[in-house]
């Protein structure tokens, strides 16, 4: 496929040995490590596959060799061999990427990190948690819930997702719009570099102005400059009053309005603002096995969270703002969470969107930061140019295109645009690439909000990034990575 054309293999890079098997055997438990008979194992290559495919299964590597370590000294150990020897590596967590990031291109040697899963420290007190990089996000949220806080970030992938996959690609997700960035809750990182030096960056400190914030360069870097191996995050306390709502909204006017009067009503206590459209909401329903909490159909759906310390209160909060929605004609239909089932499906309802297109069909993903005001138009605009090359029709089966639609964390300035088709296909994509990526440079916005660049984007930076920038992250990936051996052929 032209859109997804596989960079050829960097000839220098060494193609592994029985050699090198051994050597790998030398240093690490046999356990840990998957090799196929191409290369002197015994694992039958059906248990890579995992390894080898990514979630949207659009791309596909050809590793022979999957290394899961079990400390940082053996990460640091492969790593210094692998870079002596010219040998590529690809960091995986767990592998839910959706840029083509976290699976290898050719054959490099996967890195998993799976088998890293401990929680090293956490402090009851400050809420500050130090854990292996390989910990699964749901089970952190599990542990610090125990103890009456919450992970600062929360998305559909965190039943397989690693906190160390969250930081490499700075994910954002549902909680962002309260919590902000990883930029801001991670508080430190020890990662290994490509040469196996190990920076103990694990620093528990909120406050820390002793130069350069060289962890930083990490948080969002793919796995291109470093492996993560340790994260310490600060944990925000448990609310004790959470109240979750659907609406119904005839029009993307009213989202935004709905938006506005949710942050003069709720502001201190607004923990998320979600939206979907119509399509979306015909494709959870009907794979999620999940009903419409609302009394009809609405052109586009919102879901509401606060979270805050006084039931009471808060419900005052959440009924009041509801009445003036409805009352004012924003908002059409709405339904309150009246109990823990009752959100956890009403959040199923929007956290089951991406697995719910994926059952549909090929799904084309592109996530974008776009002023509010615009962010849904470029959803109508690809649906428009999908028609007019007669490769859709809203409602018709049998055409090369299934579904067009959008969802996202609006409260974020942030779409995710789906177009689900029967396959990935070349005369479907010319509709919609580079069109996006121009529509969204016109608007200064950026090309990547959350997913990062991974392979699908790494020929397209130029549409959010200025040549000096991109010059200075070639650079960058330079010093840390003169070899080019971690994750190459993404990113830059
Ligand atoms: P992987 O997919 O394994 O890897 C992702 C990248 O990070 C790769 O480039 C890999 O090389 C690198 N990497 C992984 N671990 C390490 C490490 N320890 N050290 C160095 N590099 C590493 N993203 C969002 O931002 N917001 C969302 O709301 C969101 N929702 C999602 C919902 C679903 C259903 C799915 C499938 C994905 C979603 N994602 C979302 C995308 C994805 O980025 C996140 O799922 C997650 O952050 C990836 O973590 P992972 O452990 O699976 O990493
Ligand atoms: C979400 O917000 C994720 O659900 C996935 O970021 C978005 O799959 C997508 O396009
Ligand atoms: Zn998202």
């Amino acid at each position: 496929l032209r859109h997804y054309h596989k960079p050829s293999r960097t000839a220098s890079f060494k193609t592994l040995t029985k050699d090198d098997l051994e050597h790998f055997k030398s240093i690490l438990p046999a356990e840990t490590i998957l090799a196929t008979p191409a290369v002197g194992g015994s694992s039958d290559p059906i248990e890579l596959e995992g390894f080898n495919a990514d979630w949207l299964n659009k791309y596909r590597g050809n590793s022979q060799l999957v290394l899961r370590p079990k400390t940082t000294q053996e990460v640091s150990d492969i790593l210094k061999y692998c870079n002596a020897q010219g040998i590529a590596v690809v960091p995986q967590g767990g592998n839910t990427g959706l840029v083509g990031g976290s699976v290898p291109v050719h054959d490099e040697v996967i890195l998993s990190l799976r088998n890293m899963s401990r929680v090293r420290n956490y402090d009851e007190l400050s809420g500050v948690l130090v854990c292996d990089a390989g910990c699964v996000l749901e089970e952190l949220g599990n542990y610090v819930g125990e103890r009456d806080h919450i992970m600062p970030l929360d998305l559909g992938a965190k039943g397989s997702c690693h906190i160390g996959g969250n930081v490499a690609t700075n994910a954002g997700g549902i909680r962002f719009l309260r919590y902000g960035s990883l930029h801001g809750s991670v508080l430190g990182l020890e990662v290994v570099l490509p040469d196996g030096t190990i920076l103990d960056n694990l620093s528990t400190l909120r406050k820390d102005n002793t130069g350069y914030d060289l962890k930083q360069l990490f948080i969002g870097s793919e796995g291109s400059l470093g492996v993560i191996t340790g994260v310490s995050v600060i944990t925000p306390q448990r609310s004790s009053a959470v109240n979750v709502t659907v609406l119904g909204v005839t029009s993307y006017e009213n989202v935004q309005r709905a938006f506005v009067l949710a942050r003069k009503r709720c502001g201190e206590i607004l923990s998320a603002y979600e939206f979907w459209d119509a399509t979306c909401m015909g494709a959870v329903l009907h794979h999620q096995s999940l009903k419409n909490p609302l009394s009809a159909e609405f052109p586009f759906y919102v879901l509401i969270e606060t979270s805050g310390s006084n039931k009471d209160h808060d419900d005052e909060k959440m009924g009041g703002l509801l009445e003036e929605l409805l009352e004012e004609g924003i908002v059409e239909d709405g339904a309150l969470a009246q109990d823990d089932s009752q959100i956890a499906r009403m959040w199923t309802m929007r956290e089951g969107i991406p697995e719910s297109l994926g059952k549909t069909g090929a799904t084309y993903k592109y996530d974008v930061s776009i002023p509010i005001p615009v962010l849904y138009d470029i959803v109508g605009d690809i649906a428009k140019r999908l028609e007019s090359a007669q490769l859709y029709k809203p409602g018709e089966s049998g055409l090369p295109v299934k579904l067009v639609c959008g969802y996202g964390h609006i409260g974020d300035g942030n779409l995710h645009l789906n177009i689900v088709a029967e396959k990935f296909e070349d005369r479907v994509a010319d509709i919609f690439e580079p069109y996006v990526y121009e529509w969204v440079k016109s608007h200064r916005g950026s090309i990547s909000a959350e997913h990062g660049v991974g392979l699908m984007k790494r020929d397209h930076l130029e549409y959010s990034k200025s040549p000096e920038m991109i010059a200075y992250m070639k650079r960058m990936k330079e010093v840390f990575d003169p070899k080019g051996i971690l994750n190459p052929y993404k990113v830059v």
